[in-house]
C-alpha cells in the first residue's frame, strides 16, 4: 500500500555515522518478520580450564619458545608474530603520487586474560573484569612513555567466525607510529563538531540518546551502552564514557569498576541472544598520544559482532557493502529491543 508519510520504522533510507562521515543503507521492509528468536542446537563448547596445547594457559610454551609464568590473573607478552616492528628503519616512498608508502613501526602484545582455558568476559567475575581494565590501564600509560608511539589500539578478536585463533580468554594492543584510517576519520569529525558546538560529539549524541532511550541498552554511572543510530553490523553496540576523556588512563577507579560492570552485561546480552559464546571485534577508540592535547576527542568503544539471525547465520558484509556502503535490513532500533530483553544473567549459570 502506498503512503505518504516517511516512516524510519518501515521506509528504506540511508543513516550518517557521525563519527567516520560514512552511510549505511537501512533496508527495514525487507524484514516484516526478523525475530525467530532461533535457536540452534549446536554442541556447547566444553573446554577444560587448562589446556597443556593453548599457547596461552600458564607454564605452557609459546611459538617463540618462552615459557609462560604460572600467572593467576592476566598475563601480557609481547606478540611472538608481531605485525609491527619497533626497530624498522624510518622510511618513506614517492614515485610521482603513484607509488606511495611510509614505514609503519609498532609494539604488539598479547594480553591473556585470565588463566583459565574455559572462561570468556561475560564468563568472568566482574572484580576479574576490572582487573583487566587494569592492565589496560598500565599498558596504555607504559606504551605512550615511547615518545615516537602516537596511536595505541586495544582490541578484542572473538570467535573462531571472527579469525580468533584461540578460544582461551584474550585480546591485543597494537601501538604504533602513525594514525590508522578509522581513527584519522573520527579525529577530523570530532574536532570539526567540537569547533562548531564547544562540546564534544559524543556529550551532544549521548545526552540526546538518553532523552530518546529507543537505543539505549544498560547505564551506570559513568557509562552508556547502546546501539548506535548508524549501526551497520546487525548487532553492532557501542559504550561511551559519560565524562569526556581522551584516554582510558584518564578513568578513575570508580570508572573503571563501572566499566567492568558494563562490559559485564554488554558481553552476557550477546551470549543469551543466540545462547551461544558471541563472536565479535570489540576495540576502543581514543586520542592519538605524544602528539598534545585533543579536547575534541571521547573515549569509546566498538563492538561489532557479525551474527544476524541465530548461532551459525551470520551477515556478510560483501556485494553492495564492498562496494557501495553497508547495508542493514532489521533497524538499530529493532536490535535494541532484543538486545535490552536479554537477561543479565548468563544462559550457562541459570
Ligand atoms: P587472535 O586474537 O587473532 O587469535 O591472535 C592471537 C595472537 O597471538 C596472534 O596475533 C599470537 C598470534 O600472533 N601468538 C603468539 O604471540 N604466540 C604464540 O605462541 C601463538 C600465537
Ligand atoms: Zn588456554
Amino acid at each position: 500500500m502506498k503512503h505518504t508519510e516517511f516512516e524510519l520504522a518501515s521506509d528504506p533510507h540511508t543513516r550518517l555515522n557521525i563519527l567516520t562521515g560514512e552511510r549505511v543503507l537501512v533496508s527495514p521492509h525487507r524484514s516484516k518478520r526478523p525475530w525467530q528468536g532461533q535457536v540452534e542446537d549446536i554442541p556447547q563448547d566444553s573446554r577444560p580450564a587448562y589446556d597443556p596445547k593453548c599457547y596461552l594457559c600458564p607454564t605452557n610454551v609459546r611459538a617463540d619458545g618462552d615459557t609462560n609464568p604460572d600467572y593467576k590473573a592476566s598475563f601480557v607478552f609481547v606478540n611472538d608474530f608481531s605485525a609491527l616492528l619497533s626497530e624498522t628503519p624510518d622510511g618513506a616512498v614517492n614515485e610521482d603520487d603513484l607509488f606511495v608508502a611510509d614505514v609503519a613501526k609498532g609494539i604488539c602484545k598479547v594480553i591473556s586474560f585470565s588463566p583459565r582455558h574455559d572462561l570468556t568476559l561475560p564468563e568472568m567475575e566482574v572484580a576479574a573484569i576490572r582487573a583487566v581494565v587494569d592492565v589496560w590501564q598500565q599498558e596504555y600509560r607504559d606504551l605512550s612513555s615511547n615518545g615516537w608511539i602516537k596511536y595505541i589500539q586495544i582490541f578484542e578478536n572473538k570467535g573462531a567466525i571472527m579469525g580468533c585463533s584461540n578460544p582461551h580468554p584474550h585480546g591485543q594492543i597494537w601501538a604504533q607510529n602513525g594514525i590508522p584510517e578509522e581513527l584519522q576519520k573520527e579525529s577530523l569529525r570530532q574536532k570539526t563538531y567540537f569547533e562548531k558546538y564547544g562540546k564534544t560529539l559524543l556529550t551532544a549524541y549521548l545526552q540526546a540518546e538518553l532523552q530518546k532511550e529507543v537505543r539505549i541498552i544498560d547505564e551506570n554511572d559513568s557509562f552508556v551502552s547502546l546501539v548506535p543510530f548508524w549501526a551497520s553490523w546487525p548487532y553492532e553496540m557501542m559504550v561511551v564514557s559519560k565524562r569526556a576523556v581522551q584516554h582510558i588512563t584518564d578513568f578513575t577507579g570508580q570508572e573503571k569498576d563501572d566499566l567492568a560492570s558494563i562490559l559485564k552485561l554488554l558481553t552476557t546480552r550477546y551470549d543469551n541472544l543466540f545462547k551461544t559464546s558471541f563472536p565479535y571485534s570489540a576495540g576502543m577508540h581514543q586520542a592519538p598520544v605524544n602528539s598534545g592535547d585533543f579536547p575534541e576527542w571521547h573515549w569509546h568503544m566498538h563492538f561489532y559482532p557479525p551474527l544476524l539471525r541465530s548461532a551459525t547465520v551470520k551477515k556478510f558484509m560483501v556485494g553492495y557493502e564492498m562496494l557501495a556502503n553497508p547495508q542493514r535490513d532489521i533497524t538499530p532500533e529493532f536490535a535494541a529491543q532484543q538486545l535490552r530483553a536479554c537477561s543479565t544473567i548468563h544462559y550457562k549459570t541459570v
